[in-house]
């Protein structure tokens, strides 16, 4: 059984991997058809994001039927049929459970709506306040007040993201019973793992004012989440050989995840944790243009590696997902160092003590997408902060900038096969616009080539699996405060390996603080980076050196 230490976890967003019937969506059998390649890359687990059944207000992570799949998406055969044709490939599904919160449409808030009390406490329905005020100021994730009044009840619903997402109430043992039953469903249906959505948001503590904030200080981390993992773990998949858990932690404190992630706490395997991914943010506030702060990337990381090592709790490593920019627009360069920086940020990511996740298409160095007008955007969160931005009075113009860096949609353009019609991705006309990019960057041009992006990663995977060093080893950062270098060492037994990055475009010099002497380059992005006491750094370099202990070389 693969251990999930040793493994790497590749995210589909299955509506934009493959579309195989020419409607302009993908769906599970695109997936299907693209196992050779997935299985070339040398991933170990797929994590799908959701495709329930669901009226796609938020594509799919508003689920109105827990059990079935959305017919956009396939039929229970195409999902059974994937799961066989992956194991067959050493391959294993992670499905993408959204349980903080259902679409309006589940039948459960139906029958809410309609006055069941029994459904009622499904949800959390509160009184407003004199005044004709919500119960409480807290804001929605995606804008807005996280309030709906029902004017038939006479209440009001909570709702921390979209208001077609109404939050589940976890307090009601019955609510909790129903999420047991729906993982044993799809646990029997043979898939491996499971990814938890917000999952720390679930537990709300006080419904009070939040006098200096939106309110997520009282339903973050909440007070009785812990015990309902504990629970959850114990009576679904707890304990089940080579099956893989994460959770989607907001907002989170690392206290919290040493427990949620603990080798002990019978919780979850890992976590999913942000703030790495805020350093281009004015503090929570994601809405602006502020250039990404490399300082406190470092800190952040190193942070992270060494608290959650210290406490034996451990990270899902990442820079991608459906909701994230794409990195190598992020953090590294579009233009003449595009390959050495994508390169660069996946050797920063694979060599962390964690396990990496990579998000369809970082393999292949996928840019944002720079779309310049609202009908090219998709995503609800981009569409109401357009509108929140231009009511406070911020031109058109500014409001583009701000989503070209920022919009969820950058990462959710189809997946780039070829140079061809529609990247390859579709014969009709996809859902959201294909990155023009496509006759440049594409899969069909890198899989054969041994200095693409997509080769560095498959050597990237290799290390992983070639030295227990990569999954298990100690990590140490090592000269943090070198204004242009990320490094660390990890070592394990004898064994020691650094991962020195220039994250810049400018040449760097970097005094490496241990011997060299014994180590070997591994991989790097560049010829002749070799082990030297002083390394001259060019543009984006990445190296990665080794020194064998005492088990040697492997042939
Ligand atoms: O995302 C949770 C979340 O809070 C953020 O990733 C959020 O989407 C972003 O920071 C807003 O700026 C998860 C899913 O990954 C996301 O796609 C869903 O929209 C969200 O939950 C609600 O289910």
């Amino acid at each position: 059984m693969t251990d999930f230490k040793k493994s790497v976890v590749y995210q589909i967003y299955p509506k934009s991997f493959l579309d195989t019937n020419g409607d302009g969506l993908g769906e599970l059998r695109g997936v299907t058809r693209k196992l050779d390649y997935l299985r070339e890359l040398g991933v170990d687990y797929l994590w799908l994001t959701p495709f329930f059944v669901s009226p796609q207000r938020d594509n799919g992570y508003d689920v109105a039927d827990y059990r079935s799949i959305d017919p956009r998406y396939g039929t229970m055969e195409d999902l059974t049929e994937l799961i066989r044709e992956a194991k067959k490939r050493g391959i294993a599904l992670m499905l993408d459970m959204v349980f903080n919160h259902t679409s309006t449409e589940h039948e459960w808030f139906q029958r809410a709506l309609a006055g069941d009390e029994r459904y009622k406490d499904y949800y959390i329905f509160r009184k407003g306040r004199a005044g004709g005020l919500p119960p409480t100021n807290w804001e929605s994730k995606f804008g807005g007040s996280a309030w709906e009044y029902v004017p038939e009840l006479g209440e009001y619903y909570l709702h921390l993201f979209d208001r077609t997402q109404a939050d589940l109430n976890w307090e009601n043992p019955a609510v909790r019973r129903e999420v047991q039953e729906i993982l044993r469903f799809w646990m029997e249906k043979g898939v491996q793992g499971f990814r938890f959505d917000v999952v720390n948001l679930i537990s709300k503590g006080a419904f009070e004012d939040d006098a200096h904030g939106d309110g997520r200080r009282f339903y973050t981390d909440g007070p009785r989440v812990h015990e309902y993992l504990q629970e959850m773990s114990r009576e679904t998949f707890g304990g089940r050989e080579g099956f893989i858990t994460v959770g989607e932690m907001s907002s989170t404190t690392m206290e919290n995840c040493f427990r949620y992630a603990g080798e002990d706490s019978g919780e979850l395997d890992m976590v999913f944790s942000f703030h790495h991914l805020k350093v281009d943010f004015a503090g929570n506030e994601k809405w602006v243009l502020v250039p990404a702060d490399f300082a406190r990337l470092k800190q952040i990381l190193f942070s992270w590696q060494t608290g959650m090592a210290e406490h034996r709790a451990w990270n899902a490593v990442f820079w991608c997902n459906h909701d994230q920019p794409r990195v190598v627009s992020r953090f590294g360069d579009e233009g003449v160092y595009w390959k050495e920086s994508a390169k660069m940020l996946g050797a920063v990511i694979h060599c962390l003590r964690g396990t990496p996740y990579l998000y369809q298409g970082e393999e292949l160095g996928m840019t944002n997408a720079h779309f310049s007008r609202l009908e090219q955007y998709r995503d609800v969160e981009s569409l109401n902060h357009f509108q929140l931005l231009r009511d406070k009075g911020m031109s058109e113009e500014s409001v583009y900038q701000i989503l070209k860096v920022h919009s969820r949609d950058n990462s959710r353009t189809p997946m780039q096969w070829t140079g061809g019609k529609n990247a390859g991705f579709s014969e009709g006309t996809p859902w959201i616009e294909v990155n023009p990019n496509h006759v440049r960057i594409n899969a069909q041009s890198q899989v054969e080539d041994p200095e693409s992006i997509f080769s560095f990663y498959q050597a990237l995977i290799r290390l992983r699996k070639k030295y227990d060093v990569v999954a298990y080893g100690d990590f140490e950062p090592l000269d943090p405060d070198h204004p242009s270098v990320l490094a660390y060492r990890r070592s394990l037994d004898g064994d020691v390996l650094l991962c020195i990055n220039n994250f810049h475009a400018r040449p760097c010099e970097w005094a490496c603080p241990v011997p060299v002497e014994g180590y070997e380059t591994v991989l790097s992005n560049y010829r002749d980076a070799r082990p030297e006491p002083v390394m001259r750094l060019r543009p984006y370099e990445t190296r990665i050196l080794l020194k064998r202990g005492e088990s040697g070389w492997p042939d």
